[in-house]
């Protein structure tokens, strides 16, 4: 069984309280829950997190080497400026997806740039909460197809 950790950054604790028709009626407990089932039918065993702070989600991601497999991570604004954050996904050298559930290609101009997207194997966006579950089939794929190699 491999194992993944779900990383949400800053205000996504938010979701399903404020701006529906950007992000979405769900609340992160309801999205968590539909990943952490959709995960369990993939063989995937699915860790959740948010923290609302740059250090606490670079620990997260620190700790999840040796812990985890993969990581699964909506950075919300840090995506568009956190060196530090790139940095740490590069430092751990797990196979993470990017996700965010509004197309940031499509919005104001400083969503465009993702300094996460650099250590990535993928970036999903604009397909609201089901992106998280697009990116646990992308990830879990990934996964297989290492452990076939190995
Ligand atoms: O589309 C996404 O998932 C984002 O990562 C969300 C971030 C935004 O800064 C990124 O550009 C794109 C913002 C998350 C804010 O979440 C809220 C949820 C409900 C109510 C208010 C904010």
């Amino acid at each position: 069984m491999s194992s993944v950790l779900l990383l949400n950054g800053p205000n996504l604790n938010l979701l399903g309280t404020r701006q529906p028709e950007v992000y979405g009626a769900q609340t992160l407990g309801m999205v968590e829950k539909q990943c952490e089932a959709h995960a369990a039918d993939l063989g995937v065993a699915l860790t959740c997190v948010q923290s609302n702070h740059e250090g606490a989600l670079i620990d997260a991601i620190h700790s999840a080497r040796g812990a985890h497999d993969g990581i699964i991570l909506n950075a919300g604004a840090y995506t568009h400026t956190s060196i530090a954050l790139m940095d740490a996904l590069f430092s751990v050298a797990l196979p993470a997806v990017e996700v965010h559930l509004s197309n940031i290609h499509a919005r104001e101009e400083f969503r465009h740039r993702s300094y996460i997207s650099r250590a990535v194997i993928g970036q999903i966006c604009g397909f609201g909460s089901q992106g998280y579950l697009f990116a646990i089939d992308a990830l879990a794929a990934h996964l297989q197809r290492e452990a076939k190699t190995e």
